[in-house]
């Protein structure tokens, strides 16, 4: 007889999140279609080199670039085209779009369109493959505008504010979702023997203090000054302005470092430095420009964290209300525990409005 007690999967989570209202019958199977999708990668992941898809994926001279400019992993190839068969036929989606494809992928004639957009970034951190690090898929719903008969790449360009649902799944030491769709942040184990996402952190939530950052320490070179004396007053510890002692860690994997933010707090930094400014493909906007993609990876990422109670910000504004130029716009990225971002934030507006580091170091 179930009893509250009963473990809730996820597919009784969405019933019930329809029952409420909070999600209609097409969002249900867009979500569920995703899962599935996701089950699908956990697997080639998991079988690592005995899999034969470790290593980059083959181009005509040599590995295959992909849009980015990056070097694709044959799990790149793998993961993406397991989402897009996954979605062409359930009428759904009107279109998808991807890290690993330039342009938006239109679902086919051959099936019906149905209300919703999907983007992703089929294997985040994929780069970490070969040795054998925690990797994700990290996933976008909006709503359709205009005719689903119509898309094209602006019909995707809207701020992340306009996110109906978002999510990942982490490849682990577990496989687990991650999803939210606008009423809270949970978290979904997947139990390999039953096939099925299990609910097993309900509304997550991110402490708004933390003493743990995460960021690409070889860059500092390269960063503007705010960043420069942000990291430097973390690093002096109890002994500096900040009075306390702080922990780093960078797994150099998106997804594993957001999901441990999730799960114990900390702040997340990818922000602009001089190397990306330089690039031709990117402006040289500090306050717009960064390594990470807005619309598949930290616009996802900011609804599930503000929807645990944390911040994500450009160092400047808020991420979701940027509004995007391009399919493929990259942005400096500050999300985590909620005190923590604003601080970081406040060196920048400090900056910005001409205050000197040593009366900011006693703000
Ligand atoms: P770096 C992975 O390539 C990724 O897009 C994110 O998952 C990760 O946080 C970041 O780039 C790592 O960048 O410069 O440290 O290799």
């Amino acid at each position: 007889m179930p009893t509250p007690a009963t473990p809730v999967s996820l597919t009784r989570f969405l019933i019930e999140e329809q029952r409420e209202q909070r999600i209609n019958a097409d969002l249900r199977l867009l979500i569920e279609v995703v899962a599935r999708a996701c089950k699908t990668i956990a697997v080639a992941v998991g079988k690592g080199a005995l899999g034969g898809v470790l290593g980059e994926a083959a181009g005509a001279q040599g590995a295959s670039i992909n849009i980015q400019g990056e070097a694709q992993k044959k799990l790149d190839v793998i993961a993406n085209d397991v989402l897009l068969e996954a979605n062409a036929w359930g009428g759904h989606l009107a279109a998808c779009a991807s890290e690993e494809m330039e342009e938006p992928f239109p679902i086919p004639d051959a099936y019906p369109r149905g209300n919703y957009l999907l983007l992703f970034d089929p294997l985040d951190g994929s780069s970490n493959i070969d040795v054998n690090v925690s990797v994700g898929t990290i996933f976008s719903v909006l709503d359709c505008p205009g005719d689903a008969q119509c898309v094209d790449t602006q019909s995707f360009l809207q701020p992340g504010t306009a996110q109906v649902a978002a999510g990942y799944c982490i490849y682990g030491p577990s496989t687990m979702l991650v999803l939210t769709t606008g009423h809270g942040t949970h978290g979904f184990t997947l139990d390999r023997e039953q096939g099925s996402f299990m609910l097993t952190q309900r509304e997550m939530r991110i402490p708004a203090e933390t003493r743990e950052f995460a960021i690409n320490m070889s860059n500092q070179r390269h960063w503007e000054a705010p960043m420069q004396d942000y990291v430097r007053d973390l690093l002096a510890g109890r002994e500096g302005p900040r009075g306390k002692d702080f922990n780093m860690r960078w797994i150099a994997s998106m997804v594993a470092d957001v999901h441990r933010i999730l799960t114990r707090g900390g702040i997340f930094i990818y922000p602009w430095d001089r190397k990306l400014g330089a690039r031709p493909q990117d402006n040289t906007d500090p306050t717009r420009a960064g390594k990470l993609r807005l619309m598949y990876e930290a616009n996802p990422m900011s609804m599930l964290v503000e929807q645990a109670g944390g911040a994500s910000s450009t160092g400047r504004a808020r991420i979701l209300d940027q509004v995007p130029s391009h399919l493929h716009e990259r942005v400096p990225v500050f999300l985590g525990s909620k005190a923590e971002v604003e601080a970081a934030v406040q060196y920048h507006h400090q900056f910005d409005a001409g205050i000197q580091p040593e009366v900011r170091a006693q703000a």
